[in-house]
């Protein structure tokens, strides 16, 4: 890694483009890792973070919008619902964290309802949507100070830079349901830390439902879902030399009830070999690739596992349909 800053700083870099193209650099180094790695073991799997790119980001976008994924509308209307009681339970709220870049709508939401907030703190991965985002909410809130922190939430162990004041994170999506139990425990757990004593945490967490209602919404049909998860081949094929022909795969979107999860694989049509940085990978028909799981929490499970990891539930928010939940926890 040390080489890689002195070169690019020997190009004649400004310091500020040479950090981030050292960050993309990083980052691209570490997607080849995860890839390689990731096709040679067996069951095949590429973690779920690396499905954002920037064009990923964008069909992510799309899906929010389709009929079929009712999460994002049914979180956002719980906010605009319940903003005010939340506000009211999470008491004085100095410093707002979120956790993930998040939809701009429901961050404003949340920030309108906050009244005395006088910080804004957005972690995320995505330096030049952190910096649009900043710019545009500090123009529209008087007195608010936006405080962007550029890196992966789940490997961020202190606030650097944060005023002292009274805290509430928010990590909204039902993102958390990307991790496995034991991850989330863990991810709360060190969230605690960094919120530190008596803070408060607002979570939007998807619910278990019926799969009339669940598959389709991994499974839309005008097929933005499977484009979604394909671009992770896309993405193989732009950054790392790959050659996958993106038409002999197959978006498969299936709910393991033990686990209380979606999952979603990337199925090979065909018996083929694929090239990826010069290493050969051969596919037999019909063998897959795991590249995400989304779990589904009842609101009482939630709550156990929030109660394990340093959080007192305080209460939680559904909707009449019983589609998705908010949780507001108190650091234990
Ligand atoms: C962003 C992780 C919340 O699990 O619902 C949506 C990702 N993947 N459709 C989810 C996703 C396919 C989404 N999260």
């Amino acid at each position: 890694m040390a080489s890689d800053i002195s070169s690019t700083l020997a190009e004649g870099r400004t310091s500020a483009s040479s950090a981030k193209s050292t960050r993309r650099e990083a980052e691209t180094a570490e997607f080849a890792q995860a890839v390689l790695a990731g096709l040679a073991r067996r069951p095949r799997s590429i973690p779920s973070r690396f499905l954002y790119d920037a064009v990923g980001s964008a069909l992510f976008e799309d899906i929010t919008r389709l009929k079929e994924y009712y999460p994002t509308r049914t979180e956002t209307a719980l906010l605009e619902t319940y903003g005010a009681a939340i506000a009211r339970l999470a008491g004085d709220v100095d410093i707002l964290v979120e956790f993930g870049s998040g939809s701009s709508r429901k961050t404003r939401l949340l920030i309108d309802a906050l009244d005395g907030l006088d910080t804004y703190i957005p972690i995320d991965v995505s330096e030049s949507f952190l910096t649009e985002a900043a710019r545009r909410l500090e123009a529209e809130h008087d007195g608010l100070t936006v405080k962007p922190l550029v890196g992966d939430f789940t490997r961020t162990r202190h606030l650097a830079g944060a005023p002292r004041g009274q805290k509430l994170g928010f990590f909204s999506g039902s993102t958390i349901g990307n991790l496995t139990h034991e991850e989330a425990r863990d991810f709360l757990v060190n969230a605690a830390h960094l919120l530190g004593r008596n803070s408060a945490f607002l979570i939007g967490v998807d619910l278990k439902k019926s799969l009339d209602i669940l598959l389709p919404a991994y499974d839309d049909d005008d097929g933005v879902t499977a484009s979604f998860s394909l671009n992770m081949l896309a993405r193989i094929n732009r950054e790392l030399d790959g050659d996958f022909d993106i038409g002999s795969f197959a978006h498969r979107a299936v709910y393991n009830d033990a686990k209380g999860r979606i999952e979603i694989y990337l199925e090979s049509l065909t018996e083929q070999t694929v090239q990826v940085r010069a290493r050969r990978f051969s596919f037999d028909k019909g063998e897959r690739i795991h590249t995400e799981n989304s779990h589904k929490y009842s609101v009482p499970e939630f709550q156990a596992l929030a109660s394990s990891s340093g959080w007192r539930p305080v209460e939680a928010w559904t909707d009449d349909d019983r589609l998705f939940s908010l949780h507001l926890l108190r650091c234990a």
